[in-house]
């Protein structure tokens, strides 16, 4: 892919990248998509059945049993070489954000050392009613219930995501806020752009005259606000980028 010389100036001059990625940054690590025809999970599952808190209370043992056959798909992947390039960006940029709806940790195991999870991660536990955080693995071992009970109040532990109806974590959202404030550059890698509130962060890096950068097979609203659109896959493109 031929790039443009005036995006590679604005790289090389960048401050600050933030990194948006939705779940086409993982999809090279064998992670389904959601919203991709026939391969993405929503083709198959419905999100009304599995990713409210309403289907939670409605039928915990179908809803824990899905997100435990994901997590272990999750802890099996490893992170492709569009997580890698995306890494390495710190070495040859003073500052990298990288602001995420995955609940995967595939930057994090990449080496990407400032990672805001919007979306929580599945890798985590919590209990559904008092909150307070569950060590999966200990848990395992010794509870066979399904979900596992919380250790504190008895209630039923459910997976560290955020579900739809569901608040982003606070701090998470504000640090979003910070970045897209400080970041010159904004990337936007892998994801269809329509799930809110975190669709709204690239048009709000637009609005604030950032240089916004899309990554994907795929054309989405977001195309709209893009100054450049690079057409093709994350894990060809940003090394491509880099190199
Ligand atoms: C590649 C590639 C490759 C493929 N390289 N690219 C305003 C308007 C309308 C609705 C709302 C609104 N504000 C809020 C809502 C409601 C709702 C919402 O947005 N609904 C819309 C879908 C209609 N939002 C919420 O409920 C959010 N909470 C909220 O707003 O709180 C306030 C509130 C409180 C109380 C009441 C009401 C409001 C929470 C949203 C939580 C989303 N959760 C999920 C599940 C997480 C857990 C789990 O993993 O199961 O998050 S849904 C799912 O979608 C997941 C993702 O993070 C998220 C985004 O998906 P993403 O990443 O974009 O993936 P895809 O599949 O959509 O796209 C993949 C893309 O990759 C495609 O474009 C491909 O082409 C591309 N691709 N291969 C690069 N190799
Ligand atoms: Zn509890």
């Amino acid at each position: 892919m031929l790039f443009d010389f005036v995006l590679l100036d604005k790289l090389r001059d960048a401050r600050h990248i933030a990194i948006f990625s939705g779940a086409g940054m993982s999809a090279e690590s064998g992670i389904p998509t959601f919203r991709e025809a026939h391969t993405g999970l929503w083709a198959k599952y419905r999100p009304e059945d599995l990713a409210t808190p309403d289907a939670f209370l409605r039928d915990p043992v179908t809803v824990w049993n899905w997100y435990a056959w994901r997590r272990e798909l999750v802890q099996q992947a490893q992170p492709n070489p569009g997580h890698l390039a995306v890494a390495r960006l710190e070495a040859l940029v003073p500052k990298v954000t990288v602001i995420t709806q995955n609940v995967d940790g595939l930057h994090q195991r990449a080496g990407s050392s400032d990672v805001i999870e919007l979306h929580g991660s599945i890798l985590e536990t919590r209990c559904f009613d008092c909150g307070q955080p569950a060590d999966i693995a200990a848990v395992a071992a010794t509870d066979r219930e399904v979900p596992p009970r919380c250790r504190h109040c008895g209630g039923m532990l459910r997976p560290g995501v955020v579900w739809f109806g569901e608040s982003l974590p606070s701090d998470a959202w504000s640090r979003a806020a910070e970045v897209l404030d400080d970041a010159d550059v904004f990337f936007c890698i892998g994801t269809s752009s329509l799930v809110e509130p975190a669709a709204s962060l690239p048009r709000h890096a637009r609005s604030c005259g950032r240089t916004v950068i899309q990554i994907n097979p795929e054309a989405t609203s977001h195309d709209e606000i893009a100054q450049y659109i690079l057409r093709g896959k994350a894990g060809e493109v940003m090394p491509e980028l880099l190199s």
